[in-house]
């Protein structure tokens, strides 16, 4: 079996509602990148990379492409089902580049898939359940309104909300809070999330204002370093999402006891791979861990969502997918879908779903 094409496409997906609000930045519309790699078989494989706009973290639109454009000529030829090999290829023609090289990874797990006709959560070992829990992401907002938000995301199903704060006066963030815990149910965990918008001193004084809630802080502080300073002083687990850069970061922020859990995002870890080792890792380190990405459409969630149905139950924190701001779906049928809080696994071979190619703009193709 031989890789004989790869497009690189194009696509844009605007924001159903209100823009998405974080600390540090605000998007109305994200810029993705889908690849399809085409095999002499006829089998095609679908990944995609969408960064959530230039400043989350270190990864963006443009860069993703060229990139892909960068690699894409050294992977004719290549079988498609030795993803080990096309992966080090890759390495050899790019360094670093993790959240582009995801798209080419998620790509040739659905041509595998589709090859020995399973799907990804079977190739990985087997789904645990048969739907994943997912989690709503609330921007931010006031009070009052984050307050409306969760009351109206539990009816829906939500049994796991995550509250973005960050980027304005702490006391507006602890007032979030306090408001939050007045009107959740006891089923609902909560995760705040700075997105790297506190310092060490703001993110102290928010987790010790707020000691009496039992509550997630995620990725408070921009770097590493900080992260591992403000641990002697916060009263609530530390999760990782932004500083959980690769493999490595992962390993070594668990044995240094910086990290009680994870916010993950496939594509900047490399892709399923990667992710599938970062699952090995947590499982064994007993640290609950989120299976998502920074944004994309029905590919990156069916990616996000095999790979969340292999994480044990109990560590599960769900898969975050952005399909609750997208409009129109790339796989009318098999579309990747949160309903009752719930996502059920695509069960179609490969990633499961056949993305209509006529929605994206082609951006460059090899062969
Ligand atoms: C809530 N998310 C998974 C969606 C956005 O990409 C940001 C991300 C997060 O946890 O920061
Ligand atoms: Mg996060």
């Amino acid at each position: 079996m031989k890789i004989t094409e790869l497009h690189i496409y194009q696509h844009s997906l605007d924001i159903k509602g209100k823009p998405y609000k974080m600390a540090l930045s605000e998007v109305d519309s994200l810029d993705t990148t889908i690849v399809q790699i085409i095999s002499d078989s006829g089998i095609s494989g679908f990944g995609e990379v969408c960064p959530l706009g230039p400043v989350y973290q270190e990864a963006h639109a443009l860069g993703a492409r060229a990139a892909l454009c960068e690699m894409a000529p050294h992977l004719i030829g290549m079988n498609p089902l030795h993803y080990g090999q096309v992966m080090y290829k890759c390495n050899l023609a790019l360094m670093g580049h993790l959240y582009a090289k995801a798209a080419i990874d998620m790509a040739l797990w659905d041509i595998i898939g589709k090859h020995y006709n399973a799907p990804i959560s079977s190739l990985l070992g087997g789904a645990k359940r048969e739907k994943v829990p997912s989690y709503y992401a609330i921007s931010i907002e006031s009070p009052d309104e984050v307050a409306r938000l969760v009351v109206d995301k539990q009816q829906q199903g939500y049994e796991r909300l995550q509250v973005k704060v960050g980027g304005r006066d702490v006391a507006e963030d602890i007032a979030v809070a306090r408001k939050v815990f007045e009107v959740k149910n006891s089923k609902t965990s909560i995760a705040f999330d700075a997105n790297r918008g506190l310092t060490t001193t703001q993110a102290i004084h928010f987790s010790q204002s707020c000691r009496d809630l039992n509550f997630v802080l995620e990725q408070p502080c921009d770097s590493y370093e900080e992260l591992k300073a403000i641990t002697p002083n916060i009263c609530h687990p530390l999760y990782l999402d932004e500083s959980a850069s690769d493999i490595a970061t992962v390993a070594k922020a668990i044995n240094e006891g910086i990290a009680d859990g994870f916010g993950m995002k496939v594509t900047r870890v490399g892709g399923v791979s990667a992710m599938r080792s970062i699952i090995d890792i947590c499982h064994t380190y007993r640290r609950p861990l989120s299976c998502d990405d920074s944004w994309g459409g029905d590919i990156v969630a069916a990616a996000c969502v095999h790979l969340a149905s292999i994480v044990e139950p109990s560590l599960s924190r769900g898969a975050w997918i952005a399909a609750p701001y997208i409009d129109k779906p790339y796989d009318r049928l098999n579309s990747v879908q949160v309903s009752g809080g719930w996502i059920d696994i695509p069960k179609g071979p490969g990633l499961g779903i056949v993305p209509d190619t006529s929605m994206f703009n082609l951006y460059q193709s090899f062969s």
